[in-house]
This record gives C-alpha cells, structure tokens and sequence, in this order.
C-alpha cells in the first residue's frame, strides 16, 4: 500500500463508542461517580461528540435501551446529528431485570421469554426510528450449577427468539450476536462462544453477524484466528473493543496488549475489511471506573488507530513472499517491522490533513469542556450503573 493510500484509508476509518462509557460506572463493590458525568442520553451525545470533534474518527454513537429511552428517537438522532454525531448500533438489555434470574430469552418460564422477546423486537421499533443498521444481542442466560436446567433445551428457546427476531428485521437490519465466556453465569453460559454464536448466526441467515468482544475469552484465546475465520466466512459483524488482563475487565482497547490489537487489525486489512462499505461495525464497549470518560475514549480511539496504521504499514508484498519461501524468520521480521514502526507523527501530519489538532488528548484538555460540564451539569440523576 502507498503512503498516499494509507493516509486515506486512515482518514476513513470510523470507530463507534458507547453512550454508556459516559455514564458513572464500577465493579460489584462500588460505582465511583464522577462530577459532570451526563444525566440524559443528550449529554451522552454531546460528550461522544467531543470524542468525535478531536480525534475525526468516531463519528457514531452506541445506544443501550433502555439505559438511553426517550420518548421521540428520531429528535435524539437529530439531536445527534446537529452535533456531528449520528446513532449507530441499538444494543438490548434483558440482564437488569429481576424477572432475569434464571435467564431472559432462555428462561424455563414462557412469560418471561416472552417478555425478553418483546423487549427485543421494542429494539427494533427503535431501530426504525433511529435508521440504526445493527441491533447488538448479549445474553447474560446460564446457570449456575449442574442439573439447574436442560442445556439443550435452553439453546431450543435461544433459537425461537433468534428467529423471532431474526424476521421482524429490515431489509437493511442486522443481528450482531456476542458472546461471553462466562459471568454473570458460573456454569454453562447459553452463548459462551464464537462457535455457538456462528452456528445460531448460520440458521438465521445472511444478515446475522458474530460480534467479537475482546474481554470475553478464556486467557490466551488466539482473538485474530477468530477474526480471520469468521472474516472468511462472511460472519463477523462487529467489535467490542476493549482490554482485559483478567476477564472482562472493560478497560481501555489497547491498553494490555496493544500488540494483540495490532495482530487483530493486521488480519481486517489483510482482508480489506477496515472500510466502512466492508460492514465491520468497529465498537468500543468500555467502562471507565477510575479514569475521567471522555479522554479516555479519545485515548482508546487512538490506540486503535494506531494498531490500524500500524497494520496498514505491513509490507504485504514482502510478507507474501517470505510466507512462500517458507522464511519462518523473514516473514515475523516483517509483521514485527511494521508493529515497531512509531506511528505518532504519521498520525500527527493525518489529522492536520483532517483539519484537526494533531494532539487530541491535549487539545481536549485545554478545550475547558470538562470544566464547562462540571459547573453545568448540577443536580439531577447521573446516568450509571446506580451510583
Ligand atoms: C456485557 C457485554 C455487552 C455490554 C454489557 C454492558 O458484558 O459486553 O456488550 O452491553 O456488558
Ligand atoms: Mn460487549
């Protein structure tokens, strides 16, 4: 690839972030609130605007429902779009509700599954009205313990409700299925794998997707075999990035292992697949307990614009031929070259391209939004995990 191509392709690039990154967040010992965090998903928005305004490349916005319901969706995408912004994937929630005990979709209770159900074809109503292209499944359904219920027929219940949902779709809507290795279930998990997830997509159809996030496999999972694979087969339809050291730690993508990240982009370019046409939705899914949200997503967005350039910088003529030659040596040497190269002032000379500050982190910073959000955003209920 030329230098010229690979400027263009990074000017191209679109990352999406989560509105729930911005909201108060923690672990099952405690919520850290944070002042100026949002109380309305409008604030949401205009906070993953500012994400947006300095890095040029995360021009969409997640929704989690019913942590972001509103009343008139299509005014929030307008809302949105007056920022620069607009509304991307519509994730579900049938993880929050005491209802969900023993499972949503999965549950061994008809009422219940049809109660999961309905919350996911609501989904869709907002899909429609948001013009949102993905709806984001995750199922926290498992047990507990052997015996607490038939694995099989837990999977029967996960594929009516597929189904169901799979067909109430548009023509241009698609089903983006995660999976999770374990938690909340101890157990079994009803979609623990990539495996379980491409069979299930398999059934439905074409406009089902694997979603990969990158917390929510077993320690020394080969993540970029997964991407390859599911590439090949048409299947992979999304990223929930983020990294982890233990499990699903949520923190920053690219923070634990940016080599990971780097192997991981190395095999979307190598199948040309970084283009938005390409139908990769590439999501953040993060948490930031501790860290101040906002530049912590621009920082996550630039870790993954850096393993992307990173990537776009393998020598893929020279990588072919030592793969042909069979130099074991020579072939590492090249991948490692590219993962060595410092990308920064590549970067920096992009985004004055883009007609942006060649700094995001500082140019936020000294923007005083964080300061305006603090003094403005008094009273209320922030949005969060109940802090
Ligand atoms: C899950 C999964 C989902 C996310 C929720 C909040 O572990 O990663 O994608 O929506 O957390
Ligand atoms: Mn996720």
């Amino acid at each position: 690839m030329t230098g010229v191509d690979i400027r263009a392709a990074l000017r191209a690039q679109q990352i999406e972030v989560p509105s729930w990154a911005y909201g108060n967040s923690g672990t099952r010992f405690k919520v850290f609130a944070q002042p100026g965090v949002p109380r309305t998903p409008e604030e949401k928005i205009a906070d993953a605007a500012q994400v947006h305004a300095f890095t040029g490349i995360a021009p969409i916005v997640s929704l989690h429902i019913p942590w972001d319901r509103v009343d008139d969706y299509a005014k929030l995408a307008s809302y949105a779009a007056e920022r620069g912004v607009r509304l991307g994937a519509i994730n579900a929630n049938v993880f929050q509700d005491d209802d969900y005990r023993l499972g949503s979709v999965t549950n061994p209770d008809p009422r219940i599954r049809r109660k999961a159900l309905d919350h996911l074809l609501e989904c869709v109503d907002i899909m429609d009205a948001t013009g949102s292209r993905d709806l984001k499944l995750w199922f926290s359904d498992g047990t507990n313990y052997p015996g607490q219920d038939d694995i099989r027929a837990r999977q029967d219940r996960l594929a009516e409700a597929l189904r169901v949902t799979y067909d109430r779709l548009g023509p241009d809507q698609r089903i983006l299925l995660e999976y999770k290795l374990f938690e909340p279930a101890f157990y079994t998990t009803d979609v623990p794998d990539w495996g379980t997830a491409y069979a299930h997509c398999l059934r439905l159809g074409e406009k089902a997707q694997v979603v990969i996030d990158t917390g929510h496999h077993a320690p020394g999972t080969n993540i970029e075999f997964i991407v390859a694979f599911l590439l090949r087969e048409g299947r992979l339809g999304a990223f929930d990035f983020n990294s982890r050291f233990y499990a699903d730690d949520d923190l920053m993508v690219g923070a634990a292992d940016p080599f990971q990240l780097f192997r991981i982009m190395h095999e979307i370019v190598r199948a040309d697949a970084l283009r938005p046409e390409s139908g990769i939705n590439f999501m953040l899914d993060q948490c930031h307990n501790i860290e101040p949200k906002i530049p912590a997503q621009i920082r996550s967005v630039l870790n993954v614009q850096e393993a992307t350039a990173k990537a776009l910088l393998v020598d893929a003529e020279a990588l072919a031929a030592a793969q042909a030659a069979g130099d074991v040596l020579g072939a590492n040497g090249v991948l490692m070259d590219a993962f060595n190269t410092d990308v920064r002032p590549l970067l920096r000379e992009v985004r004055e391209e883009m007609g942006l500050d060649p700094d995001p982190m500082t140019a936020y910073a000294r923007s005083g939004y964080a300061e305006k959000i603090v003094a403005e955003r008094v009273g209320g209920q922030q949005a969060g995990w109940g802090a």
